[in-house]
């Protein structure tokens, strides 16, 4: 008998074990943030509603901005084949800071449960055709485990894909997600300047106020 697929929660507890304080995540839409959310919810979590596909390219502009934090994006794999553009130009920029977790459950779960276009690529090796530094395919939370934390310690951009049963049943986050009140609280946690716009495109870029003791 073959073992259990993995739930995404499985692979979240172990997340939630060994990612490091300081670290940002990025999470995909519908179960992706709201589970997390539930799991551990934390200033420096961003959680995307609605847009499918971005958490990538939103990971991938933080490990940019912010090389001295791990970054780890969590992705679906219909956002991942919708947005795939992305994984090329990770691949390009190459960001040795950025994990990636792929929740690979071959459905678009968040939607209910509509089946990939392709449920069978490898998405793994498309990254590593991409320039990505590591990836694996994992099936099991002990794997996600040890490669969690090799993608840790050494060099990325590191692309690991978890296989995961599909979850189509909406997990209640523990409050609404407030996509203001997430950007905020975001910004904040990282110190991020504002953008003060003015007319004709004038704009300014503002530090934030010194943190309050
Ligand atoms: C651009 C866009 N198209 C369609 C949708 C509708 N939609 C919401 S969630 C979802 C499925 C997401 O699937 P996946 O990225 O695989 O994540 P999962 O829910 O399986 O973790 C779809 C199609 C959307 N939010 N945005």
């Amino acid at each position: 008998m073959s073992p259990p697929v993995p739930t995404r929660e499985d692979y979240y507890r172990v997340l939630a074990d060994r990612l490091p304080d300081d670290a940002l995540t990025v999470t995909s839409l519908g179960n992706a943030s709201y589970l997390w959310a539930r799991v551990r919810d934390r200033p420096e979590n961003f959680y995307i509603e609605d847009a499918m596909g971005l958490a990538l390219p939103l990971a991938l502009g933080l490990a940019v901005a912010q090389p001295g934090r791990k970054v780890v994006g969590v992705e679906g794999d219909g956002g991942l084949l919708m947005h795939m553009g992305a994984l090329i130009t990770v691949g390009a920029v190459a960001p040795g800071n950025l994990t990636v977790l792929l929740i690979q459950n071959r459905v678009h779960a968040a939607s209910g449960g509509q089946p990939l276009t392709n449920q069978n690529l490898d998405l793994a090796d498309l990254a590593r055709s991409a320039g990505w530094a590591r990836t694996e395919n994992v099936g099991n939370p002990k794997g996600f485990r040890s490669a969690f934390l090799s993608a840790l310690e050494g060099d990325g951009p590191s692309f690991l894909a978890l296989e995961a049963k599909p979850d189509v049943q909406v997990v209640e986050p523990p409050e609404p997600l407030n996509p203001v009140v997430i950007k905020q609280r975001f910004m904040e946690a990282i110190r991020a300047p504002r953008y003060v716009s003015s007319t004709f495109g004038r704009g300014r870029m503002v530090e934030p106020p010194p943190p309050s003791s």
